[in-house]
């Protein structure tokens, strides 16, 4: 099947704003540097990448007959909360794992940000001592079977929506949605700069800029950052995924291996702990455009872009499109690293 070919339920306002980052670029230097900003993509519960993924998953959720989503995260993840958001909306009951995926000490982590968010709109979110990996869990599918031996109808989800043979669909149509936008912007984007933890955001969009290759032959670097602190199973995660959705969406021919590029040198030594090349992009995104990006995950991507701009690796004649991915909600369980 074609992408214009799966269904779609309609989560987002429509194309998610693109927009010229003007100080930052002037700042560096180099580069032109512009934003896509999945951060304002929706009204459910402050949107972000994943309520995109789940765009193309919905329709099997309602086709399924299933009352009860179940997923998994970390206390303080974005996805469950645009789980419970998704639910909310659709009149659906979410029940979520939340796992300790981070050594955060802060009194407040399990009880501020994301997970408030996912309470307030009636979540079931349940928290468990375990770990991080971006892997199937034991914790989650047993959650299933809880809700299967209440007598509900669970629809799983897995970590972030990657797993899902769906997962990838939302971000390879938005390499279509950023086509349309080049033109009417009048600019060309050859380096797209996203963040990877689960993998199905930068997969979608590497199977996507593909497709758009071949019909018009122009080629991009679709540059993921690592996030996860475990780069070898996100790029095995990225790579798998790009592979089946470039696969469901009929793209015809193999990927290449140059275009699965996940970088490592961000992530610090551990998810969900910010390194001082974070802090340092999250000040300059704020400082210069009023770009509020969190520690975890989109802070540590703009510092790669930043990096990689002040290197030349991406050079002074590029245009690079930033993609926002959401994530501002769990600022508040880190509120200790400014005050
Ligand atoms: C997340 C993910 P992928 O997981 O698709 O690679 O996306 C990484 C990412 N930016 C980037 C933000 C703001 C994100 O929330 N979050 C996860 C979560 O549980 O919130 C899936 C890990």
């Amino acid at each position: 099947m074609k992408l214009d070919d799966f269904p779609r339920y309609r989560l987002t306002f429509g194309a998610s704003p693109v927009h010229h980052l003007k100080r930052l670029s002037q700042h560096l230097g180099g580069a032109q540097v512009w934003a896509k900003r999945e951060d304002v993509n929706s009204g459910l519960a402050f949107g972000g990448n994943k309520v995109r993924k789940l765009e193309y998953i919905v329709p099997d959720i309602l086709a399924s007959g299933a009352d009860t989503i179940v997923s998994i995260g970390g206390y303080q993840s974005n996805h469950t909360r645009q789980i419970a958001a998704v639910a909310a909306h659709l009149g659906l009951k979410a029940r979520l794992v939340q796992e300790k995926w981070v050594p955060w000490e802060d009194p407040l982590n399990d009880k501020v940000g994301n997970i408030l968010l996912s309470r307030i709109m009636g979540a079931d979110s349940r928290l468990d001592d375990a770990g991080f990996d971006i892997g199937i869990r034991d914790s989650w599918k047993q959650a299933l079977q809880e809700v299967e031996d209440a007598g509900g109808k669970p629809y799983p989800v897995p970590a972030g929506a990657s797993e899902h043979p769906l997962g990838g669909l939302g971000f390879a149509n938005w390499a279509f949605e950023v086509a349309e936008q080049e033109k009417q912007l009048g600019v060309f984007f050859d380096t797209i700069i996203v963040c990877a933890v689960t993998g199905s955001t930068q997969a979608g969009m590497i199977a996507g800029f593909a497709a758009l290759e071949e019909l018009t032959g122009v080629k991009r670097r679709v540059l993921g950052i690592d996030a996860s602190a475990t780069i070898d199973k996100t790029r095995d995660q990225v790579a798998r995924i790009a592979r089946n959705t470039a696969a469901l969406i009929e793209l015809g021919r193999d990927l290449r291996d140059d275009e699965i590029q996940v970088l490592d040198g961000w992530a610090g030594d551990l998810y969900g702990i910010p390194v001082d090349s974070t802090m340092d992009a999250i000040a300059l995104g704020a400082r210069l455009e009023a770009m509020i990006t969190d520690p975890v995950y989109e802070g540590k991507s703009l510092a790669g872009l930043i990096d990689l701009v002040k290197s030349g690796d991406i050079p002074k004649d590029s245009t690079v499109l930033y993609a926002h991915l959401g994530g501002q909600p769990a600022i508040d369980a880190y509120q200790s690293l400014w005050n």
